[in-house]
């Protein structure tokens, strides 16, 4: 059965997790313990190299990471990619604003406030955090102002991709309200038939 490697806490993790519930997609969860260093274990390595979830391990052994990559993967040929050229590498823009402008602002806020001891180092990283998160958040305001879904008329992979961090943006700090329209749209993704939340702790069973 299909295998990923995934962590509870992780917004990557969960992009995954949302779009295999959306499309119903048996599989298997593997929970890493990423701050003891889960994956960075040479059997874990041996799958990616990379050292990061999530991870897919293919029912025939083929592996796959980079998480807007296993979303392309498993939304080709599903309503969850759109079957013309321009809207597909509309998805495409989204899913490389997600990695480039968001993720490294949203995703890392919240990492140091969740998981770095009070004091630690990188807690001077998060005035510039907050501003590069503000910026792509504005991004999206603007773009969400008009429109019910990121890419054309329909929910699509680049709407799971940036759900995920977003929607607990809060958690490193960033105060939503500020972001009416991108808060609607929020509401909107949780309210979908075949949703299911962010996880608040490892599911039973699923430990290494
Ligand atoms: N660009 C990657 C980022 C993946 C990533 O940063 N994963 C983190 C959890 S959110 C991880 O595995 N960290 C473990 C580590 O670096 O040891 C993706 O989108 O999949």
């Amino acid at each position: 059965m299909l295998t990923l490697y995934d962590n509870w806490d992780s917004g990557n993790g969960y992009k995954v997790r949302l779009l295999l519930a959306h499309l119903g997609v048996d599989h298997r969860v593997v929970d890493l313990d990423l701050d003891a260093g889960g994956a960075r274990t040479s059997e874990f390595l041996a799958f990616n190299p990379n050292g990061k979830i999530p991870t897919v391990v293919l029912d025939d052994g083929r592996t796959l990471w980079e998480s807007n990559a296993i979303l392309s993967y498993f939304a080709e040929d599903t309503r969850l990619l759109p079957n013309t050229r321009f809207a597909r590498a509309k998805v495409l823009q989204w899913l490389f604003f997600e990695q480039y402008s968001h993720e490294p602002y949203v995703a890392v806020a919240r990492y140091i406030h969740r998981h770095l001891p009070a004091g630690h180092a990188r807690y001077a990283e998060l005035p510039s955090r907050i501003e590069g998160g503000n910026r792509a958040l504005g991004v999206m305001e603007q773009h969400l102002a008009s429109r019910e879904f990121m890419v054309g008329q329909a929910f699509s992979i680049a709407d799971i991709a940036l759900y995920a961090y977003t929607h607990v943006a809060a958690d490193g700090g960033f105060d939503l309200s500020a972001f009416p329209a991108v808060q609607d749209w929020c509401a909107r993704i949780a309210a979908r038939p075949g949703h299911v939340p962010m996880l608040d702790g490892p599911p039973p069973g699923s430990a290494a």
